[in-house]
């Protein structure tokens, strides 16, 4: 029921995803600080040591690899790619070739460091080493690939042109089954706006998921961290050893091997997804989406250089995002004055009939800001255009306008009297086409005239990944329906019943501007007829 459901959402909201004290197995993590009694010298490699590591860490690597284990004896280079990170400079840093561990092994590492400071101590360093493996078959090499991608980025005229360039570029460089570009929205619903897949694989593409699929503090997080990394979405987390090295729990916010949510993977796996990988697109410091990647076959974990690579291009985009959304955005108003214009002319050339003027030409009222329907009412006339709630709720609208216009994306929520105005089950009809109003009275005519523009309930109007009419749905057989995009857009879909896209504040501005406009022309209309008369 409701509030079981509202408890779960904030239970998701609090999980610890920072501090899981554990790392995914397709690598090691080596807590490194200095040592207790020559806690003063960072800079001397010797004085680096083994705080925590991640179980298994000494058998793969060196036994150095373990708590107490001096760093230096395990290989010299991550002494000192440490020491660098340790003491001040860049933050993270990688090595530019990967480490042979142990030496003479064949065994080669990528290795990864970044810093993580602590209040009035020695920093310490975290360090990572991932097996170099993966993309030996890869028929052209991610740095030649690169290019050509880049280029496609750079010459995207659109939001829509970047976010194409960018699901079919990190598939040609990845190799996963599905690459979707997802935008957020004001309330962190997201949309598929583009994606690159599997021939027969079903479509995303434009589906919408609710806020809670990717909770506040996951966000948060990937706001700071571009990338993320699932190789097998069915792994056994790693724990490290110890746990706490510092007496409290480990922050592994950007680490590569942070161990993901339990219920994250639960997720994943009701989706059919075996191994998933996202990328942070920010607009300026406001996360805008996620370049989200799923593998469905089997475990899939693309290489250090071409993650790089696939980071890489994410960054790239978020630095173009916002000539393109400021474009948008541009086209979007210019559209609306367009309109606007025109309706201006046609008011201006029969300015004693203005009904026909606005309904009837190659233009109409209904287009000047996006609506599912409209209502013209002037000298007690009513013109419908597209699809408008009955009869009894434009009467109670009129009433409603005495005192003034009306700006609602809920009906139902900021004018109950309207909505009652149909009774019982008809009441969901009203919602169907009028979650959404915006409204004025419109002066110079008689007493109820008005001008009014609805919009659908957000429901019905798109198609949600977990809505059951969707055939994306998608749930392994036995898993846990709690943790699907079904059940979590029924829970969604109670929270948004009633509701439509808010208006944009240019929007509003636009329809009430036009509806003081007609009441202008109206009234002048007026005074010319009685001049006439006298
Ligand atoms: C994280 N949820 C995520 C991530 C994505 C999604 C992309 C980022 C981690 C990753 O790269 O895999 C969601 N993935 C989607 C969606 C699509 C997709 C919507 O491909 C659509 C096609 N998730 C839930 C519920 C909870 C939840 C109900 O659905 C809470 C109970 C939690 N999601 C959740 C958490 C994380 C997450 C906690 C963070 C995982 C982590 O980084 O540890």
């Amino acid at each position: 029921d409701a509030a079981e459901l509202a408890a779960a959402e904030a239970a998701c909201a609090v999980e610890p995803i920072r501090v899981p004290g554990s790392v995914q197995p397709h690598g090691h993590l080596l807590v490194v600080g200095p040592r207790a009694d020559e806690p003063d010298e960072p800079d001397e490699l010797d004085g680096l040591v083994v705080l925590s590591a991640s179980a298994g860490s000494a058998q793969a690597l060196g036994a150095a690899a373990q708590a107490g284990g001096r760093l230096p004896d395990l290989a010299v280079q991550l002494a000192e790619l440490v020491r660098s990170v340790a003491s001040g400079g860049e933050a993270q840093a990688t090595t530019t070739d990967p480490v042979e561990l142990p030496p003479g092994s064949g065994r080669r590492y990528h290795a990864v460091a970044h810093r993580l400071p602590r209040a009035g101590r020695e920093p310490l360093v975290v360090l990572e080493l991932e097996a170099a493996a993966g993309d030996e078959g890869a028929a052209t090499p991610w740095h030649l690939q690169l290019p050509a991608v880049l280029r496609r980025l750079q010459d995207a005229g659109s939001v829509a042109e970047l976010a194409e360039g960018l699901a079919t570029g990190v598939r040609e460089l990845t190799g996963f089954d599905r690459v979707m570009v997802y935008r957020f929205d004001a309330e962190w619903n997201g949309e598929v706006l583009a994606e690159d897949r599997r021939e027969d694989l079903e479509p995303f593409l434009g589906l919408r998921y609710p806020a809670s699929d990717i909770p506040a503090q996951a966000r948060d997080l990937y706001a700071r961290q571009w990338l993320r990394i699932i190789p097998t979405s069915s792994y056994a987390p790693v724990p490290l050893e110890p746990p706490q090295p510092t007496g409290e729990p480990l922050d592994l916010s950007l680490a590569v091997l942070r161990s993901v949510s339990p219920v994250h993977l639960q997720y994943l796996r009701n989706m059919g997804v075996a191994a998933s990988m996202s990328i942070s697109l920010m607009h300026g410091d406001r996360l805008w989406g996620l370049i989200a990647c799923h593998h469905y076959a089997g475990p899939h974990r693309p290489s250090v250089p071409v993650r790089t690579a696939a980071e890489f291009l994410g960054r790239t985009a978020s630095l173009l995002l916002p000539v393109a959304v400021g474009r948008e955005a541009d086209q979007d108003v210019v559209a609306a004055a367009r309109v606007r214009g025109r309706l201006t002319e046609l008011l201006a050339t029969t300015p004693d009939m203005p009904l026909e003027a606005l309904t009837r030409e190659e233009v109409t009222v209904a287009e000047l800001v996006p609506c599912g329907g409209a209502a013209l009412r002037v000298h007690g006339e009513l013109r419908l255009l597209g699809a408008t709630p009955p009869a009894e709720v434009l009467s109670a609208l009129q009433a409603h306008l005495a005192a003034g216009p009306l700006v609602t994306s809920s009906l139902a929520a900021s004018a109950p009297e309207v909505a009652a105005a149909v009774p019982g089950a008809d009441a969901d009809e009203v919602w169907a086409v009028a979650s959404g109003v915006l409204a004025a009275p419109v002066a110079g005519g008689q007493p109820g005239d008005l001008v009014a523009w609805f919009r659908p309930e957000v429901l019905r109007e798109v198609t949600w990944g977990g809505d059951p009419r969707s055939n994306a749905v998608v749930s392994a057989p036995g898993g846990d329906l709690r943790l699907s995009p079904r059940h979590s857009f029924a829970a969604w879909s109670e929270t948004v019943r009633r509701t439509a896209v808010a208006w944009a504040p240019h929007e509003v501005e636009a329809a009430l501007g036009f509806a003081r406009h007609l009441s202008d022309s109206m009234l002048r209309e007026v005074e010319r007829t009685n001049r006439l008369a006298t």
